[in-house]
């Protein structure tokens, strides 16, 4: 029996579902969660390898330069939900060589610099090492996506060494400036409000819009005041 087709208890308690349920069926339920706690632990260690290539670079570029360019690191594992929301709306098997096959960014690195140009010089450190591959990049700072939004984003592929193996895993690198990152935050937490009317919510995309051009000026000034500074 696939556990696809266990049968939901029609009005019933859990008892209906228990019992409709052989041994067999409970060890292949309890092996598939357990393959799939694996996988999740592998890009976890993915995350942590990426983090630690971002920190290592950024220890380093603060001992030659005394500044540090990355402001923060954030990561996030998709979780479960989101990979079984996104396997069905591409349409994909519900499997899980399908997510390592299918999905790029079920393990997410996001690197926040004060400056633009750090968001291009950690990129490229990053994938002068010859431990990363890079499998696409989208550069959304220099080609901003229409409603404004800007960003570097890489997936990238990189080994983890377990005790007795070596694992390719995708990671997906989001590099972004603070402004950057304080857009997309607002812009995400509107774009998920619910109910507005049209009109609102055109005039607010146009409003964001705006936003964008005006924070990819500050972006321009800040790192030109910068450039100026250090030259001094
Ligand atoms: P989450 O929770 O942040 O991961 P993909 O979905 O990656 O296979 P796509 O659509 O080409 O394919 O991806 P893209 O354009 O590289 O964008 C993926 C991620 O970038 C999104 O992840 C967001 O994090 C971010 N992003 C892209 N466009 C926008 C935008 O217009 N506004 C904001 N705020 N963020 C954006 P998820 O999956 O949406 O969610």
């Amino acid at each position: 029996m696939n556990t696809n087709d266990i049968p939901v208890p029609q009005g019933g308690t859990e008892v209906t579902l228990v019992s409709a349920l052989t041994a067999g069926d409970v060890a292949r339920m309890r092996d598939g969660m357990e393959k799939f706690r694996r996988l999740m632990s592998y890009y976890k260690c993915a995350i942590m390898e990426v983090e630690t290539k971002f920190r290592v670079l950024d220890e380093q570029f603060s001992s030659r330069h005394e500044r540090n360019p990355i402001d923060t690191i954030k990561t996030r594992l998709k979780s479960p939900e989101s990979i079984l929301e996104k396997l069905t709306r591409r349409g994909y098997e519900k499997t899980l060589a399908s997510v390592e096959r299918n999905l790029a960014d079920v393990a997410g690195v996001r690197v926040i610099c004060s400056f633009k140009d750090d968001v291009y010089m950690l990129a490229d450190s990053l994938l002068k090492q010859d431990d990363v591959k890079l499998v696409t990049a989208k550069d959304y700072i220099k080609n901003p996506k229409p409603n404004g939004y800007r960003s570097l984003h890489l997936i990238v592929e990189t080994p983890i060494f377990l005790q007795d193996e070596k694992r390719m895993m995708k990671v997906e690198v989001q590099l972004r400036t603070i402004a950057m990152e304080f857009w997309a935050n607002l812009e995400h937490k509107l774009r998920y409000k619910k109910n507005l009317p049209e009109e609102l919510a055109a005039a607010t995309a146009k409003r964001l819009y705006s936003c964008a051009e005006a924070s990819a000026r500050l972006d321009e000034e800040m790192g030109q005041i910068r450039t100026v500074i250090e030259g001094v």
